[in-house]
């Protein structure tokens, strides 16, 4: 029986475990990168674990996040970070760099190696057919210190590409599309691969948005083919020597397929407040846009900038749209600023952010209320955008550039051929590092380097072993798809407290409950109650570490996303689902719940809960490998490797 490319790089890099859909495997990590929200987290937890030189082949450092800098917490974080690579050996990339993601595909992604990442959008180096997946932060640290990455082994997804798209029709249509078939829990437990001969239709930055946005699926990750477009963009960026064909074998079995010509997709867009609700962009016309954002690791590559500079050259943002446009690295910036495309966009009103992640996190640029807002990012969650009554819709750069130009949603090559706007050919090109963003190289590390600890960076929560009897009140009561944003809000007020968790806190689940924190406090003790697909979205670990700073000792929901039930068991919180779903709809707020035997029933398949408000009992599945038990057990990851038992 053939393989698929995801099992045969899986293979490569196995360690223990059987390569089999639902096993606990350990693969070898080649490499890993950090950001700066989630980064100071990974470098406190690798000072914790008394690590050495990074045991990866490269691990870098970005500083993309929080470079707003509105206050010295952020500079004091990207200094400790800085310092902490010094010691460790990682690669440091300044504030100015770019996204970390744009910038590793350019410098370091490399094809059949595997990436590990402190960021849901990690798999981004999918494109260039790496296993590269998003993790907690805890997860990423042990990857540097160890080598290695424990996961279940995914079921692969097989997407099938035939066709070619259409003029005016781009890779973010595509992933809108499996999007709208799959939905935001579709991919989870699946790695989403695609083959066919629609993939050499597609460019590597295509591609990368395509595996990006594979991130709102839930997937593990996403991986294309290593092929003569992964080799041109390689060689693109200086690195031909780092390319080997790869891809799937012919006969490769796939666990599911879905189906995708090309050639029959229309411009997309993904409405308020979902990436999966998904539109053609042609029936939305009528709606104003207030707002135009381009960017973000999902749609900020040469081409697609290049691609806006045509179709706005030598015309006018309509006069009641502001539009933003954040290049993905300094790379990209300074040869926009050579060829005169900057000038180009400037000239027709647009308004040039810093090469970072910006408004996609929600650090600056908030829409006014009640804002249209357009963008070209990959979350549209409610309130992300920093501005709660926003409408966010999710769209290509041809979308979102013809749309700033008439001020209502426009999509669509009959819309620009009415308007007159053509797109230009986009000439292939070469780039040159920006070395002066690149601080420290892999083998210039000095261990004595001391920490630079700022005084908002604050000692993070630590679980304790698991009590033999487990009371519990339940303090909150949500919906499906609760988001790690609704879980722990981001935006240019809270980010700049990543590094210190008792003060983020106090606003978690601000928007669903602001009475939450105070409720768990005085609990001593909380239980959440989660529907389906519960912490969907970023890898931020401080969605598992303020509730653990509150007291919440388990969460019971009808499912949890991937990076978020890792992160849980991580910090030694118990994630559990119902045996039953009508159980969701017997708790309610202030029902008071014990788990009895917690240790031992950690082993059976089923965990009993007992509601002493009820006066009843009802079951609940742990489903946790051999590993998750022993750092429940211990109180998290790290009590585990430090031997509590
Ligand atoms: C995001 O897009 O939500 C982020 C910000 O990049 C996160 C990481 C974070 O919360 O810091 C992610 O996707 O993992
Ligand atoms: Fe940054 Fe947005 Fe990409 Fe997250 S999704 S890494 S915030 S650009």
């Amino acid at each position: 029986m053939g393989k698929t490319l995801a099992y045969k790089i899986l293979e490569n890099h196995l360690v223990s475990g059987e390569l089999t859909p639902g096993e606990e495997i350990t693969i070898r990590m080649d490499q890993t990168l950090t950001q700066d929200s989630t980064g100071t987290m990974v470098y406190l937890q690798l000072e914790a674990m008394d690590a050495e030189k990074v045991k990866t082949e490269l691990s870098v450092a970005y500083i993309d996040h929080n470079t707003l800098q509105t206050g010295f917490e952020n500079a004091d974080d990207h200094a400790f970070i800085e310092s902490v690579a010094k010691r460790h050996g990682v690669i440091f990339s300044k504030p100015g760099g770019g996204i970390c993601h744009h910038v590793h595909l350019e410098n370091y992604g490399a094809p059949g190696k595997t990436l590990l990442g402190s960021d849901s959008h990690t798999p981004t180096g999918g494109g260039l057919g790496m296993i590269a997946i998003g993790a907690g932060g805890l997860d990423v640290a042990v990857a540097m210190a160890q080598g290695i990455y424990s996961l279940t082994a995914p079921r692969v997804l097989g997407v099938e590409l035939t066709g070619a798209l259409q003029p005016w029709v781009s890779a973010k249509d595509v992933i809108l599309h499996v999007l709208r078939e799959l939905s935001v829990k579709g991919g989870v437990g699946k790695i989403v691969e695609y083959y066919g001969e629609g993939v050499g239709t597609l460019s590597v930055t295509d591609r990368a948005t395509i595996t990006n946005m594979g991130a709102e699926l839930g997937a593990t990750t996403s991986v294309f083919p290593s092929d003569e477009n992964t080799r041109a963009y390689l060689a693109s960026q200086g690195r031909e020597a780092v390319y080997v064909p790869l891809s799937a074998d012919a006969d490769a079995v796939y666990d599911e397929v879905l189906r995708v010509n090309l050639s029959d997709l229309t411009p997309l867009a993904a409405m308020p407040h979902s990436p999966d609700n998904v539109a053609e962009v042609a029936g939305l016309a009528h709606i104003k846009v207030d707002q135009v954002g381009i960017g973000s690791c999902t749609n900020s590559s040469y081409t697609d900038l290049m691609k806006v500079a045509s179709i706005l050259k030598g015309r006018q943002v309509h006069p009641e749209v502001s539009l933003v446009i954040a290049p993905g690295s300094a790379k990209i910036l300074s040869k926009l600023a050579a060829n005169g495309a900057l000038a180009d966009m400037i000239g027709a009103g647009a308004r040039i952010l810093e090469n970072a992640c910006g408004p996609c996190i929600g650090m600056g640029q908030s829409p006014k209320s009640g804002a249209v807002s357009l963008r070209t990012f990959n979350r549209n969650f409610k309130g992300r955008s920093g501005t709660n009554d926003a409408d966010v819709y999710l769209v290509s750069p041809e979308t979102a550039a013809l749309s700033a130009l008439t001020g209502t949603i426009t999509g669509g090559a009959e819309q620009a051929a009415a308007l007159g706007v053509s797109l230009a050919e986009i000439p292939p090109e070469t780039f040159a590092e920006v070395a002066a963003f690149k601080v420290y190289s892999a083998d210039t590390n000095t261990a004595n380097t001391d920490v630079v600890m700022g005084p908002n960076i604050k000692p993070f929560p630590r679980g304790t072993a698991l009590e033999d009897t487990l009371h519990g009140t339940v303090v909150l009561h949500t919906g499906d798809n609760i988001t790690t944003d609704d879980i722990m809000p981001s935006d240019s007020r809270l980010l700049p407290y990543r590094s210190n968790v008792p003060h983020l806190a106090n606003y978690c689940f601000e928007k669903i409950d602001p009475a939450f924190p105070a409720r768990a406090k005085e609990a001593a003790g909380g239980v959440i109650i989660g529907g389906d697909n519960y912490g969907q979205g970023s890898s931020r670990e401080h969605a598992a570490l303020a509730p653990l700073q509150l007291g919440i000792r388990f969460v019971i929901a009808k499912s949890f996303a991937r990076i978020h039930r890792s992160n849980l068991i991580n910090s030694g919180i118990l994630p559990l689902t119902f045996a039953d779903h009508a159980d969701y709809g017997q708790l309610a707020l202030g029902s008071k719940l014990v788990i009895a035997d917690a240790r031992s029933q950690l082993e059976s398949p089923e965990i009993l809960v007992r509601d002493e408000t009820a006066g009843r009992t009802f079951a609940v599945v742990g489903g946790f490998t051999e590993l998750e038990k022993r750092m429940l057990l211990a109180g998290g990851k790290i009590n585990e490797i430090a031997g509590v038992i």
